[in-house]
């Protein structure tokens, strides 16, 4: 009857608890479409679809691609109870760096590779010792839209990290639902099954942008050791 449908209706609305803390205590790094901060606000505001179009709020992110010694690149899968993007495949960690000093840091894109080994911990459970600052290979920038739902989205300029290491993950269950190893054939293959609707499996808009722009001429670079001659940090991609 009405009662339960009403509840059902409730239900959708509200926000799982570590997730809602995460959105309001996380404070993201607004910028200029040139990378220029301009200012701060809650991860909360920077993702509701409205505030972004009204005020078009535009704030920094950042995207690491974690590959094994074998070249196989880690994927995870979201949480149910991600607010933005639940249940999609992605690259290894995504998420932003904070209006804090320490990740403010604009040489070497230290500020971004500083909340790339926070998360990294945070949502797959990699020791910090195990994914050194400087082991990472910022490769460029993005600025990108997409909508979640109705309500959620992002509107980003993200920083895409890579980093080649053996590391012993061990998911967050409120972050990650599942996470695999995947070598090209086998991206190819999730790629296809995506596309068809197959299984169930989604990928995300910016994880798609990359593979689709970059990723196959960057995986070629990194089996070559020749990864850092890739990176461009002048230009700032508008995909
Ligand atoms: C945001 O990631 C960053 C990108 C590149 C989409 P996220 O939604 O996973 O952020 P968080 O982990 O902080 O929730
Ligand atoms: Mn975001």
């Amino acid at each position: 009857g009405s009662r339960r449908s009403g509840s059902v209706l409730a239900m959708a609305d509200v926000m799982d608890p570590v997730q809602k803390r995460l959105m309001f205590e996380d404070e993201c790094i607004l910028v200029d479409e040139n990378d220029n901060v301009v200012g701060h606000d809650s991860k909360y505001n920077c993702h509701l679809m409205e505030k972004i179009e009204a005020e078009n709020l535009l704030h920094r992110a950042f995207s690491v691609f974690l590959f094994n010694s074998k070249n196989e690149l880690l994927l995870q899968k979201r949480s149910a109870t991600k607010v933005t993007f639940p249940l999609v495949w992605t690259n290894t960690c995504c998420s932003h760096p904070l209006y804090r000093e320490s990740e403010l840091i604009d040489e070497d894109q230290l500020g971004v590779k500083n909340a790339a080994q926070r998360k990294l911990y945070d949502e797959l459970g990699i020791q910090a010792e195990d994914v050194p600052v400087h082991e990472f290979t910022c490769l460029g920038r993005i600025l990108y839209k997409a909508a979640s739902d109705g309500k959620w989205g992002e509107h980003e300029l993200d920083y895409l990290v890579f980093l080649k290491k053996d590391v012993k993950a061990q998911p967050n269950p409120e972050e990650v639902s599942d996470v695999q190893y995947v070598n090209r054939e086998q991206l190819k293959e999730l790629i296809r099954k995506a596309d068809a609707g197959e299984d169930g499996i989604k990928l995300s808009p910016w994880f798609r942008l990359v593979v689709d722009n970059f990723l196959p001429h960057w995986w070629n670079k990194m089996e070559q050791g020749t990864l850092a001659d890739a990176a461009d940090l002048k230009n700032i991609h508008k995909l």
